[in-house]
């Protein structure tokens, strides 16, 4: 086992080697191996004739970057090339991403799939499932594997106890820093000209929070959006039911007025937008008219099509694409399998928060049904 593991690390290493060329002379990669209780480090020295690996057993005393998986995710890496399960990851974020980048991306293959098994689905109505009525192996079936969103409509036990307003918000949460997107955003999302400012979210909320979107204007309100979720956060949000906890650490939450909105674009990880307070009308589009929508790759997880308005039925796209168009409440969440194409609309003021799960898509990579209750 011992030879094996290190082989395996050795790999793993080599491959992100690439993009983690930073010049040091010597990086260190620490794995633990969680259900073996094995810890192991590859060491990269640098010199002028090539980059040298070793695995050493044991702990190292200053890691670039500390990874923790299970036998199973090196067996998928070392088979599939990708891992299925939860990895947390600490340390250099060049070596994380890449980390991501190689291991927990979707192959173009996989997003062909997901192209394709779409194209047979029909019906235009998202279901509304309630977690009391399905198990989560029914779930990762009926929804994940098959790639068909739904909302789920009780998701929310923590929300529901202590509901969130806008002055809650702004007394307990007022702190954290946020990143606004201001000017015609939707017209340059994702471009470097965009324009943004960063505030206190009280700030934000006090000039902002409850303005009405304003017609007259092609410029939407500013918008929170987008804002990686504060760790002490994760204390009161409720998690997304039937998936692992430790697959959806990479949150973030968006708050602002009626009239803000995220311009269609598609992710390549399954997601789970969940509302906390207000309303969000969201046109959703299947993966398989992608070739109408001839989308503009962003990075390996975004693709955009903010030239498309879903919500415009005169829009010369829209009718041949048939969007489907859901109203997410407060205390609802969408399952949003990955590679759905979708326009986000705030209604009224709104707090949202998504999780994106950290494996490639269920439709691509399914689990382990006999492990899932
Ligand atoms: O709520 C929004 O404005 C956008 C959310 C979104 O795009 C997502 O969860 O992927």
């Amino acid at each position: 086992m011992q030879s094996e593991l290190h082989t395996n690390l050795h790999d793993i290493v080599r491959a992100l080697l690439p993009s983690v060329a930073d010049g040091k002379p010597q990086t260190v990669v620490q794995f633990t191996v969680r259900d073996k209780r094995l810890s192991a480090y590859v060491v990269v020295d640098r010199t002028a004739h090539g980059e040298a690996l070793r695995v050493e057993d044991g702990k190292h005393g200053r890691p670039d970057a500390s990874i923790f998986l299970s036998t199973a995710d090196l067996a998928d890496i070392a088979s599939l090339g990708c891992v299925r399960g939860p990895v947390s990851m600490t340390g250099s974020p060049p070596l994380l991403s890449s980390f991501r980048d190689r291991f927990m991306s979707i192959s173009p293959a996989g997003k062909a799939r997901i192209e394709e098994i779409t194209r047979s689905q029909i019906g235009a109505e998202v279901d509304r499932i309630s977690v009391a009525a399905l198990s989560p192996a029914d779930f990762i079936q009926r929804y994940a594997m098959a790639s068909r969103p739904a909302v789920i409509v009780d998701a929310m036990p923590k929300r529901n106890a202590s509901p969130w307003t806008i002055e809650r918000i702004r007394s307990e949460l007022g702190d954290a820093s946020v990143e606004v997107r201001t000017g015609n955003y939707a017209a340059d999302i994702y471009k470097e000209t965009m324009q943004t400012k960063d505030l206190r979210l009280a700030e934000y909320l006090a000039s902002h929070g409850d303005g009405l979107a304003d017609s007259a204007q092609d410029t939407p309100r500013p918008y929170a959006a987008s804002n990686g979720v504060p760790w002490d956060w994760h204390l009161w949000l409720d998690y997304p039911p039937f998936v692992p906890e430790g697959l959806c650490q990479y949150a973030k939450f968006w708050i602002g007025p009626a009239g803000t909105k995220t311009p269609l674009h598609r992710d390549w990880l399954d997601n789970f937008l969940s509302q906390l307070v207000g309303t969000k009308r969201i046109a959703l589009v299947s993966p398989h008219h992608a070739p109408l929508l001839s989308p503009r790759g962003i990075h390996a997880g975004l693709d955009s099509c903010n030239t498309v308005d879903p919500f415009d039925p005169q829009h010369q796209v829209t009718s041949k694409c048939d969007p489907v168009f859901v109203t997410l409440n407060a205390g609802e969440m969408l399952f949003l399998p990955a590679g759905w194409f979708h326009d986000v609309r705030s209604t009224s003021f709104s707090f949202s928060v998504n999780f994106f799960l950290m494996r490639i898509p269920y439709a691509v990579c399914p689990p382990d049904l006999t492990t899932l209750l």
